[in-house]
């Protein structure tokens, strides 16, 4: 254990060791063995309590050797209070300054504590739209577009291994990606995600995937399911051309497809051969459980 008092500001913000049995799902003789063998770091209030810093439950919480998660009881950051509806508005300026600690802090509570569904809706999608704005009416550069993109993507591309860790039926297969000429891959990566947290083997092939690598990966991989995510193409039919051919193959071996993004309507999804279409990315999940009709 951590030697030290904590100040009362430190008191504030840190956590006692019910707050974090009940977040953990664990008892609080349990997290008192736990701080007293050395497995998690405290420091001892002026009264002698146990106070554990909120990285240290994240730590614990990022292990997945957790036997609950429910982090809704716990205010984990300062940032997180008094930030309701801003919180996108938040991860925008985080992710344009290029303040990736706080960024990927921000990002990482909102996946503890709501899951990748939540990250991706109520936080990734608001703040690039808003991204998207400030270029579309001049505030920023598409260089800076460019910088907070890929920020966004390499703090993702961290918690993929603790997406991968919920894969509990590795025989349901699925690959997706964005195709050729659409280099948005922001979406295709999340839907991975999700489908790795709902228990499926999930592979994101890119952006600017073409229809041949999408069927050989599909076929070699045995997948059940294919995702499309698609936000800029050159046209309608240049994706039907040169997809719908590859997608009909697809189906005819029994694969569902299934489709999203800005640049796919319900029409053109199934101009295109797919068998499902969503508006956002938990429709995905929605089909991959066949909780969505055709
Ligand atoms: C980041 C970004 C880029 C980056 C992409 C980098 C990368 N590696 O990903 C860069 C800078 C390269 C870029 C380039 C361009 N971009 Co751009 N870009 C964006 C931006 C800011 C964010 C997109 C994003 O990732 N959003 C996050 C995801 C999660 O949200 P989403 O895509 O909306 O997804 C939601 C749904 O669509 C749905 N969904 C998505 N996929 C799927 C899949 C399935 C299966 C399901 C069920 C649901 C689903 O679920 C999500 C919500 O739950 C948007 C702004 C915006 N309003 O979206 C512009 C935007 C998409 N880009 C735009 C444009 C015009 C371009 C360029 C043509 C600009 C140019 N002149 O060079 C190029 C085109 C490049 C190309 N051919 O791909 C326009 C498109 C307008 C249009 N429809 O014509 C937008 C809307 C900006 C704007 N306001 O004008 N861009």
């Amino acid at each position: 254990m951590a030697n030290g008092s904590t100040t009362s500001s430190d008191e504030n913000r840190w956590l006692s060791s019910t707050q974090v049995a009940k977040a953990l799902g664990v008892s609080s003789t349990t997290v008192k063995r736990w701080i007293d063998d050395g497995l998690l770091s405290a420091h001892r209030t002026q009264g002698g309590h146990r106070r554990i810093p909120p990285d240290e439950l994240l730590r614990l919480a990022r292990s997945g050797q957790v036997p609950q998660l429910d982090l809704s009881s716990v205010q984990l950051a300062a940032h997180a209070r008094g930030a309701c509806g801003q919180e996108s508005t938040h991860l925008k300026q985080y992710l344009l300054k290029g303040d990736r600690l706080t960024a990927q802090r921000l990002m990482e509570e909102k996946l503890l504590a709501r899951g990748i569904s939540a990250l991706a809706e109520e936080l990734i999608t608001p703040a690039m739209q808003q991204i998207g704005t400030d270029w579309q009416t001049h505030k920023i550069e598409v260089m800076h577009e460019h910088r907070a993109t890929e920020l966004c993507l390499s703090i993702l591309y961290q918690f993929v291994p603790m997406m991968e860790r919920k894969i509990t039926n590795p025989s349901r297969i699925a690959v997706g990606c964005s195709p050729t000429k659409d280099f948005h891959r922001i979406a295709s990566l999340l839907a991975k995600m999700m489908l790795n947290e709902a228990g499926w083997k999930a592979t994101h092939l890119g952006g600017g995937v073409s229809a041949g690598v999408l069927e050989q990966s599909s076929v070699e991989m045995g997948a059940e399911l294919v995702w499309i995510s698609a936000t800029k193409v050159p046209s309608t039919s240049w994706l039907v051309r040169e997809f719908g051919p590859v997608l009909k193959r697809l189906r005819e071996r029994g694969i569902l497809i299934c489709t999203g993004g800005q640049a796919i309507s319900p029409r053109i999804s199934r101009s295109i051969g797919a068998n499902y279409h969503g508006t956002r990315l938990s429709d995905l999940i929605k089909m991959a459980n066949g909780a969505m009709p055709s």
